[in-house]
């Protein structure tokens, strides 16, 4: 492959937090190809493949996707793609997804970008969204709040330990956030 080994920083925080809005800008910006684990997965479903239903089932109770799907999904992604700078956005969700999507890869993250936000903040975003997401209600949104907290964070933990977190307070305004985002990124790179 020609990108063998590539830049990726895993983009993480909760629902809502503004990862998809984010990464958005760093492409604009720094010439980053954006994955979105959860896009992957809806397109999956959309795609009509054999595990469409299992993953359709698992986000509308907002549970983690077995890491062998997701992964399989990511790593296509990367070698379909000629860039060798990656956002991976949304994954991993835990720890399982964290050490199998290195032991298989062989990729560990340059960085972490961690959204920080308050639940309230998000819940308002999410729920004034309306763009059709079948998680985007009150149950299954309370349900995702409650696995970022148990297996989510504990992944933003272990690479916090290891001197990679770099955390924004997410919950200003857009154009704010994205001020903190290129201040990481480094105007160098612009
Ligand atoms: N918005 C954004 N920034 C704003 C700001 N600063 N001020 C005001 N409004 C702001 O933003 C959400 C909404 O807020 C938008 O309307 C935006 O305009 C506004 P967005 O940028 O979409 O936030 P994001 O963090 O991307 O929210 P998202 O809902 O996508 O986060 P999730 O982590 O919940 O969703 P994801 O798609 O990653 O995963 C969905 C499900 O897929 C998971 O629950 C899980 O079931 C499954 N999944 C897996 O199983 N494994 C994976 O690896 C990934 C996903
Ligand atoms: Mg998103």
């Amino acid at each position: 492959f020609l990108n063998t080994n590539p830049t990726v920083v895993f983009v993480l925080g909760g629902p809502g937090s503004g990862k998809g809005t984010q990464c958005a800008n760093v492409v604009q910006n720094f010439g980053y190809t954006h994955l979105s684990a959860g896009d992957l997965l809806r397109a999956e479903i959309k795609s009509g493949s054999e595990n469409g239903t299992m993953i359709q089932n698992m986000i509308k109770e907002g549970k983690i996707v077995p890491s062998e799907v997701t992964i399989k999904l990511l790593q296509r992604a990367i070698q379909e793609n000629g860039n060798d700078k990656f956002l991976i956005d949304g994954f991993p969700r835990n720890e399982e997804n964290r050490a199998a999507f290195e032991k298989v890869t062989g990729i560990e993250p340059t960085f972490v970008l961690y959204f920080d936000c308050p639940e309230e903040e998000m819940e308002r975003r999410l729920l004034s969204r309306n763009q059709g997401r079948e998680d985007d209600n009150i149950e299954t949104i309370r349900k995702r709040f409650k696995v970022f907290l148990e297996s989510s964070l504990p992944v933003i933990n272990y690479y916090d330990a290891k001197g990679k977190v770099r955390k924004i307070d997410a919950a200003r305004p857009v154009e704010d956030v994205f001020e903190s985002v290129k201040a990481i990124f480094g105007p160098k790179n612009e």
